[in-house]
């Protein structure tokens, strides 16, 4: 018998995670009926290869998806929100990626390695959020021990790398690098201070309670992929002049005792996680080496010697992949297998 395909459209598609879903579509071999590359008027006509062909970028409008199976959206916030609702009534599914979506209680929030099971619920706007790329990475390797052992409380700061914030941001870091280098005056456009040598205790807009926005993302959204609102998580989110993949240092606290070999040995067993952990020699997880991969790299497991039960961990991953765009497509390759 053969394969089920389906008419897939890219929005957002001339953009940083939008290219790179380009490239994870083929990569995967999803099964790809016909594909439309939707961005704003501002690309239309530009050309994008896919699976060698060139295919012409479209102006992304309401009527864009008549006769679309499935909508892989990197648009930004505001466009999701406006046009994900039109999609939705032209029958198609949406995987979106902004957090428009991502807290909607009709609206499922899924990484394949923890809750692929909330897959299912897609059917009550049409539309499947795809977390923020600091959550996904943190939950992977964090799920098996709540499992085990029950997490009780998760402090993290991340070490978010630029491409997080586009590819404007790409090339800030890159135009300020040799700025300084060559003892140029540099101009900061993308983020309030320098990015280039420094690092910024700041990511997306600060919240009344002080927090920024992607900390609160993180509390909120965890809780709801680990399906447990007890789970107390307090974040500190930081830009760092790193060009691709995040890193996080985590400490957890469980409800039962888990030494650093078990964590170790679960780890090396669960799903999306590699155990990269010898530092004596100088061995952990590198944000260059969880570039351009899928796995979520982790190391530097240790038990917390300052409380009874306590883990610290170091995690890396690309941000763009796991971080978005394959998470999208992995949601992508459960619906169409299971549900459509
Ligand atoms: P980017 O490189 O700046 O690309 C933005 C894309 O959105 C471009 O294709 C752009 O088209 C398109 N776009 C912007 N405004 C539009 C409009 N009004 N109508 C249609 N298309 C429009 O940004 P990015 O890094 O790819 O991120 C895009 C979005 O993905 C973010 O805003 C965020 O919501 C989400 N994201 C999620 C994660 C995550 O953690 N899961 C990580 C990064 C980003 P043009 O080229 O024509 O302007
Ligand atoms: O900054 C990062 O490293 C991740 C950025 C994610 C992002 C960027 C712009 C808008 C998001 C997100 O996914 O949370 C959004 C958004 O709120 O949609």
């Amino acid at each position: 018998m053969s394969e089920k395909k389906f008419n897939v459209a890219v929005a957002g598609a001339t953009g940083a995670v939008g290219n790179q879903m380009i490239t994870c579509l083929e990569e995967r071999k999803f099964p790809v009926k016909s594909i439309r590359f939707l961005a704003s008027s501002r690309s239309f006509g530009q050309k994008l290869d896919y699976m060698g062909d060139s295919v012409a970028v479209e102006e992304l409008t309401e009527s864009s998806f008549k006769g679309v199976d499935i909508a892989l959206f990197s648009a930004g916030g505001g466009t999701s929100e406006r046009f994900a609702p039109f999609a939705a009534k032209d029958g198609c599914v949406v995987i979106d990626n902004s957090s428009a979506w991502r807290m909607d209680p009709e609206v499922p929030l899924v990484v394949p390695e923890v809750n692929p099971h909330a897959v299912a619920q897609y059917t009550g706007k049409g539309i499947i959020a795809n977390p923020n790329c600091s959550t996904i990475q943190m939950v992977v390797p964090l799920y098996p021990l709540h499992k085990k052992c029950g997490i009780k409380r998760i402090v993290v700061s991340t070490y978010q790398a630029v491409s997080g914030t586009g590819k404007k941001a790409i090339d800030e870091l890159n135009y300020q690098t040799r700025a300084i280098l060559n003892f140029k005056d540099c101009e900061n456009k993308v983020y309030p201070h320098t990015i280039a040598f420094n690092c910024l205790p700041h990511i997306d807009v600060f919240l009344e309670n002080g927090y920024t926005k992607e900390e609160m993302k993180m509390v909120f959204e965890t809780r709801k992929i680990l399906e447990d609102d007890t789970i107390g998580v307090t974040a500190t989110t930081v830009r760092v002049p790193v060009f691709l993949g995040h890193s996080e240092s985590i400490n957890i606290e469980t409800i039962e005792h888990i030494s650093a070999d078990q964590v170790r040995s679960l780890l090396e067993k669960a799903p999306g996680v590699k155990v990269v952990d010898d530092p004596e020699n100088n061995i952990y997880p590198l944000a260059i080496d969880a570039a351009g991969q899928d796995l979520t790299l982790v190391g530097r497991i240790r038990e917390d010697e300052s409380i009874a039960n306590g883990i610290n961990m170091w995690v890396a991953a690309d941000n763009i992949r796991k971080g978005a765009a394959t998470n999208a497509v992995q949601i992508a390759e459960i619906l169409a297998k299971e549900y459509l």
